[in-house]
């Protein structure tokens, strides 16, 4: 696999919206007894579940360990492909490339990852195996590859429309543990240089206590060119209302690249979701790992659901706005089915179904040149 010296924009390629045609999607397989419960036997159930269902719409490829291995390939149905890859963990989202394409075909653009802020505040203690998941990825895809070793990114942390806009949040790309050294100006230069877009909006914050420092895929994303759902409630007293109504005031004053007005959506949080003492107790206590605890409150929003072709896959939490989100979903993705599936044991170990997956687009035959 060739790493290039250019970046994409220099090239002409981009990152499509997620909304648009994939050829595949990646997952990692879970298996850290530290962040998954009961050595990850029910997230175990709930990645298959979440594989599968993708399955029906497109090919998967589960990404995982050789100690796995055996394991995996027994829980997961035939037509999942496995590969063999080691990972520190399972967040196809933020660990996997960000596939770009170009009249030459498919890139993946590699971001340097620190495990969500490295020394300063990261979530686990080494990360190097998750570091390389994205070079694999390529090379799986026989894509070339951009690797970003002087700037830190994870997946999750930004949303594009595929016609030159980003969105992404201030809280996380300006935390101290990232790109330290680097000014806002500089950031979203790389921002454009590597995703090729022209506007980057600036959220302020994302979901209360998430622990990525507020990735945007859990607060905002495009459903369409110029439509943006986002992370809601209605009650003054949930620390979340701030924060939505933030990022509500900026996205309903914003145009994108293109100079359309934003639609704003919004989908209302389930009620606030906590662990309970025996999910906690479930888990390992390891050195360096983010320490979990009863009646932490886990950051839930319907925003973290994954676009396949021909479905979107989006969390439920057995709450009533499990109903409210799947009508507004069925709006704004019309033709595609809305599947909840149940995502607790994903919550629980701090994302939720978008960030478990990374989807490879399809190159489309007669695609512009930028
Ligand atoms: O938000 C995401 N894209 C991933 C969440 C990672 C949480 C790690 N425990």
């Amino acid at each position: 696999m060739k790493t290039l010296i250019t970046t994409p924009k220099q090239d002409g390629f981009y990152m499509p919206a997620e909304f648009e045609k994939h050829s595949a999607t990646y997952m990692i397989w879970p298996e850290r007894a530290d962040n998954w419960r009961l050595n990850a036997k029910f997230a175990q159930e709930t990645f298959t579940k979440v594989a599968e269902t993708i399955a029906k719409y497109e090919l998967v490829i589960m990404l995982v360990s050789p100690k796995e291995y055996k394991n995996a390939k027994s829980k997961l149905p035939p037509d999942i492909c496995a590969a063999e890859v080691e990972n520190d963990d399972a967040w196809a989202r933020d660990t996997g490339a960000t596939f770009v394409i170009g009249q030459k075909g498919l890139r993946g653009v590699d971001w340097k990852f620190n495990s969500w802020g490295a020394e300063i505040d990261g979530l686990y203690a080494s990360w190097d195996k998750d570091d390389l998941i994205a070079s694999r990825m390529c090379e799986l895809e026989d894509a070339e590859r951009y690797r970003t070793d002087d700037f830190v990114l994870e997946g999750g942390s930004i949303c594009v429309d595929g016609q030159g806009t980003v969105i992404t949040t201030e809280s996380c790309l300006l935390s101290k543990g990232r790109n330290p050294n680097m000014s806002k100006e500089q950031i979203e230069e790389k921002l454009k240089n590597y995703l090729n877009a022209s506007k980057v909006i600036w959220l302020k914050r994302g979901v209360y206590l998430d622990e990525t420092n507020e990735h945007v895929d859990n607060i905002a994303c495009f459903t369409s060119p110029a439509n943006v759902a986002l992370a809601w409630t209605d009650d003054k007293n949930d620390p979340q209302y701030e924060l939505s109504q933030s990022a509500f005031e900026i996205l309903s004053k914003e145009t994108d690249a293109e100079g359309r007005k934003l639609n704003v959506h919004k989908i209302h949080i389930p009620s606030p979701q906590y662990m309970t003492k025996e999910e906690a107790a479930g888990l390992t206590i390891v050195k360096g790992t983010k320490t979990r605890q009863a009646g932490d409150r886990l950051a839930a929003s319907y925003i973290n659901h994954y676009v396949c072709n021909g479905a979107v896959i989006c969390p439920s939490f057995n709450d009533l706005n499990d109903y409210r989100a799947k009508a507004v979903l069925k709006k704004l993705y019309p033709g595609r089915e809305i599947i909840q599936i149940y995502s607790r044991e994903i919550l629980l170990g701090g994302g939720n179904i978008h960030c478990i997956t990374q989807q490879v687009p399809k190159k489309p035959s007669n695609l512009a040149a930028l």
